[in-house]
């Protein structure tokens, strides 16, 4: 039997979690949790990176020993080194205003179906890429870590950054694996700062005599790893602060189509491709929860089933849902029809999110000629029932809910791999899952025809 530990940081909260595996064994317990979430300081949007750093070394202490440890997070945000290590400023949030405009300016450098070509990537105003070309501390910077990384090298004083990751900053090369250097320099950032990439599996170095491994260091890469499908015709949403849709490939799709539909070929564990899009996800309710001051969710969910269906819907992906705010007073204004209750507001934003599901699974299947089966969710998502009768009910196909702690699983399932644990590959890890979590089955229900109306409503028609 192995023992490990998983550091998890999502974008609302992280944990530290000890992870058993062995034959028919996969235990996942919660050391700590922490909370996690953009600081405002003096207008600019922060992480708290030594809260994170020092919340982890305590789940590490109190997890007691293990045979390794390995961190994954959210992707896309960095920290700078000088030439002495040293950290040039504290991170800075994807959400933060700084990258307002910038897509434009760079744009006017290389033109969007370059981008596309090298990276695959989707286009986000939070892609490193734009993020870095708002950067003033570059001139300084001897060398970019993501946030898995940088953690990492605290802890062993290694350098390095983790595929499935830079895979995120639409500054690598889908084809090539390997960082685009050429294109980096041309939107002013030097190939200096790229350091050499970790496979997951690989061991990063040592701390306090524990092999620090390098898995899936993307959240959302080792997410992936745990779904557990029992077929290949499977779709994914990995749902918590943003829900990522989409489908597991054996190579990108580079098309026009799949560019115009702005759709992701991000790297996974193994070398499959992630073919998704970024919908907003829960991130809108949790700041409905944060201005409202109610932390009920169970309450809140309850009284978005009672409420009316398909009152009031919006698009999750306008642009004004991206930043910390008063998401209540934001749905009004874009609807043009304030949600008269809590509920209604909850509703609105969970049907809303249930009808951006089913168009981007609908493109996925087409843009990859890959029919699907099954729908898995996974993440802290995966426990909203209603948000999961609704996704069954919109995309018209049996869901499967579970594992909750998806990403934490593919991180400890890695790491027992590489100790040598007999997990050769993805179906294995897959099997393994499957044999020792219960998933809740969700069957389609309503009537289709009010989900087009509803998609016609908010999209026009297809
Ligand atoms: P992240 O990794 O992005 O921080 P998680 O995967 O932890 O996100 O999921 C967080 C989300 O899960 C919350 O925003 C909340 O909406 C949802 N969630 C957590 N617990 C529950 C629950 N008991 N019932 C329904 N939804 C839940
Ligand atoms: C989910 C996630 C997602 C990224 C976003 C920045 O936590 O990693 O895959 O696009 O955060």
């Amino acid at each position: 039997m192995k023992r490990v530990a998983a550091v998890d940081l999502g974008a609302s909260s992280g944990r530290v979690m000890l992870g058993e595996v062995g034959p028919d064994l996969l235990n996942l317990t919660e050391v700590n949790r922490f909370w996690n979430g953009p600081v405002d300081l003096r207008g600019t949007l922060h992480w708290d990176i030594l809260h994170l750093y020092r919340s982890m070394l305590d789940g590490l202490h109190r997890a007691g020993p293990v045979d390794s440890l390995a961190i994954d997070s959210w992707a896309v945000d960095y920290g700078l080194l000088d030439a002495g290590g040293h950290l040039l400023g504290n991170p800075i949030h994807y959400r933060d205003s700084r990258t307002e405009g910038v897509m434009d300016r760079v744009l006017q450098t290389v033109s969007a179906e370059e981008l596309y070509e090298v990276t695959g990537l989707q286009q986000l105003p939070i892609n490193t890429l734009y993020q870095l070309a708002a950067e003033t501390r570059l001139g300084a910077a001897e060398t970019l870590l993501l946030i898995p990384d940088l953690l990492a090298y605290w802890l062993t004083g290694q350098i390095g950054v983790e595929r499935t990751n830079a895979s995120t900053t639409q500054l690598y090369d889908v084809r090539r694996r390997e960082w685009a250097t050429g294109l980096a320099e041309r939107i002013g950032v030097p190939a200096r700062v790229l350091p050499r990439l970790w496979e997951a599996g690989d061991v990063i170095g040592q701390y306090d005599g524990t092999p620090v491994i390098a898995v899936g260091s993307h959240d959302t890469a080792s997410a992936v790893v745990s779904v557990p499908t029992e077929t290949e015709r499977f779709a994914y949403i990995s749902s918590g602060t943003w829900s990522l849709v989409g489908l597991e490939l054996p190579a990108p799709v580079l098309t026009e189509e799949a560019r115009l539909a702005n759709f992701t070929n991000e790297g996974g564990v193994d070398g499959r491709i992630r073919f998704l899009r970024n919908i907003m996800g829960l991130w809108i309710l949790q700041e409905c929860q944060r201005v409202w001051q109610d932390d009920d969710l169970p309450r809140l969910l309850a009284e978005a089933a009672a409420a009316p269906p398909f009152a009031v819907l919006v698009d999750p992906d306008a642009p004004e849902f991206l930043a910390p705010g008063d998401m209540p007073a934001r749905i009004a204004a874009y609807s043009g029809d304030s949600p008269t209750s809590k509920g209604a507001v909850v509703r609105c934003v969970l049907e809303s999110l249930a009808l951006a599901y089913r168009r981007t699974l609908r493109s996925a299947q087409e843009l990859a000629d890959r029919p699907v089966d099954v729908l898995h969710v996974i993440g802290g998502g995966s426990q909203n029932e209603l948000l999961c009768q609704l996704t069954a009910d919109a995309c018209g196909l049996p869901v499967l809910a579970g594992p909750v702690e998806a990403s934490a699983l593919g991180n400890v399932l890695v790491q027992a791999r590489a100790l040598g644990e007999p997990l050769p590959d993805l179906d294995a890890m897959r099997a393994l899952v499957r044999s020792t979590h219960r998933l809740r089955r969700y069957t389609p229900q309503g009537k289709p025809a009010d989900w087009d109306a509803a998609e016609s409503r908010v999209f026009g028609s297809r």
